[in-house]
């Protein structure tokens, strides 16, 4: 073996060490409501070289990464055997996404790679694309796994090579290392993404998430996120689909919405993160934010504060897929920490903490939309004259 060769290896396999090791550190703090961490916790790089390079160099005498990772990015995320557990949107530079699972000890770095990426089973028809998974421990005793599964429109004409229609896969698993694949999920709607499976029974039967959609960009006369039963997950089949919660003109869901990973029970609701999107001069814009159901009545909103919770700054603003933020996967700790993973313009993942007092602190006092200029400025009239009241402040 060539010396170069070996030393190349070693510059690698250092160099990637570094990477991983690397300690998160909070950024400035800045609204109260979450911190963001420095550094993403995952990106393309941190995918394993072995997966990337023929290390033999015999056959790869150049050296030349044989599979290349163009990004990691949108994770389910799960406490595991006291491990965070992100199951990750891998795309490689040939477009396909795949998951694969890495985990931390403490949910803000140290992420590592399994040594293979996930075998997810198909079915009769095989998917072209998976993605955006979302993982849930179900009370059936089940780890689920609801993605999107994506294949060429068959009824698009040749000329026509990026028609495709999107639909919801399901997955389970014991050990998040074999997985069952079930039936895709069934409903009413030409097109299926961001469905996610609620962690409990409703009425003895599974609850969804879902966002029904016209077209694969566009909600259409679809959209919003919708709320339907199915007796089964073995043949999910959801015969109505409820809206729950709706785009609105002039929001920052105005164009589409989706519900992000599947909702946190508090003593006082259900906390719902989700993405809404807008369409801008510099096309889609997409955020994060939040909203409560009740805890009985799974399909109605009790809070649901105006505006967005979190959205892309700084360099989360630019990527493959520019001004976006998606989630797919949060962990509560059993002392009330929240880690929100989110991914920033489709390149790459990163973490924000919070608390579960703090989101319903958020979602319950926050002031919701009124949807008008005038309202908004109401709404500000009222903060200023409540903090008049305050003789403490005039001292500032
Ligand atoms: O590119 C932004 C996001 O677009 C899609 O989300 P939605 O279905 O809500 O439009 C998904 O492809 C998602 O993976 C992607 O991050």
């Amino acid at each position: 073996m060539k010396t170069d060769f070996k030393q190349h290896i070693t510059q690698l396999a250092s160099k990637q060490n570094e990477l991983l090791k690397a300690p998160n550190q909070k950024a400035e703090a800045e609204n109260g409501l979450f911190d963001r961490y420095k550094n993403p916790v995952l990106t393309a790089a941190h995918v394993p070289f072995t997966w990337k390079y023929d290390l033999n160099p015999a056959t790869n005498p150049y050296l030349i990464e044989r599979f290349g990772i163009n990004a990691v990015f949108n994770a389910g995320a799960i406490k595991w055997h006291d491990k965070y557990i992100l199951m990750a949107r891998v795309e490689g530079t040939d477009r396909k996404s795949f998951f694969a699972i890495a985990e931390s000890p403490n949910g803000i770095d140290n992420f590592r790679f399994w040594e293979y990426p996930v075998v997810m089973p198909e079915i009769d028809e095989p998917d072209t694309n998976v993605y955006d998974i979302r993982l849930v421990r179900h009370e059936d005793g089940w780890i689920y796994g609801l993605f999107c599964t994506e294949r060429r429109d068959p009824s698009a004409p040749e000329g026509d090579q990026s028609a495709a229609i999107a639909q919801c896969g399901i997955a389970r698993t014991k050990n998040l290392t074999n997985w069952e694949r079930l039936p895709d999920l069934q409903t009413k709607s030409p097109q299926q993404r961001n469905v996610v499976l609620h962690p409990e029974f409703v009425n003895g039967k599974y609850a969804f998430y879902t966002r029904p959609q016209d077209s694969f960009i566009e909600a259409g006369n679809g959209g919003g996120i919708g709320f339907g039963l199915s007796s089964s997950l073995e043949n999910a089949c959801i015969e109505e689909e409820i809206v729950i919660d709706k785009k609105i003109y002039h929001t920052v869901y105005e164009a589409k919405n989706g519900q992000g990973p599947a909702p946190i029970k508090t003593s006082e609701g259900w906390l719902h993160l989700a993405h809404g999107v807008r369409n801008t001069a510099a096309g889609l814009r997409y955020v994060l934010y939040m909203f409560m159901t009740d805890l009985n009545d799974l399909t109605k909103v009790t809070h649901k504060p105006g505006g967005y919770f979190l959205a892309p700054e700084g360099e989360e603003r630019v990527g493959d897929v520019s001004n976006v933020v998606f989630c797919n996967g949060w962990i509560a700790d059993e002392d009330g920490t929240v880690y929100i993973y989110y991914a920033s313009s489709d390149s790459r993942l990163h973490v924000a903490t919070t608390t579960i007092q703090q989101l319903l602190d958020y979602v319950k006092h926050n002031p919701e939309d009124r949807l008008r200029s005038a309202t908004s400025v109401e709404t500000i009239i009222g903060i200023i004259d409540q903090n008049k009241n305050l003789a403490w402040i005039q001292h500032l």
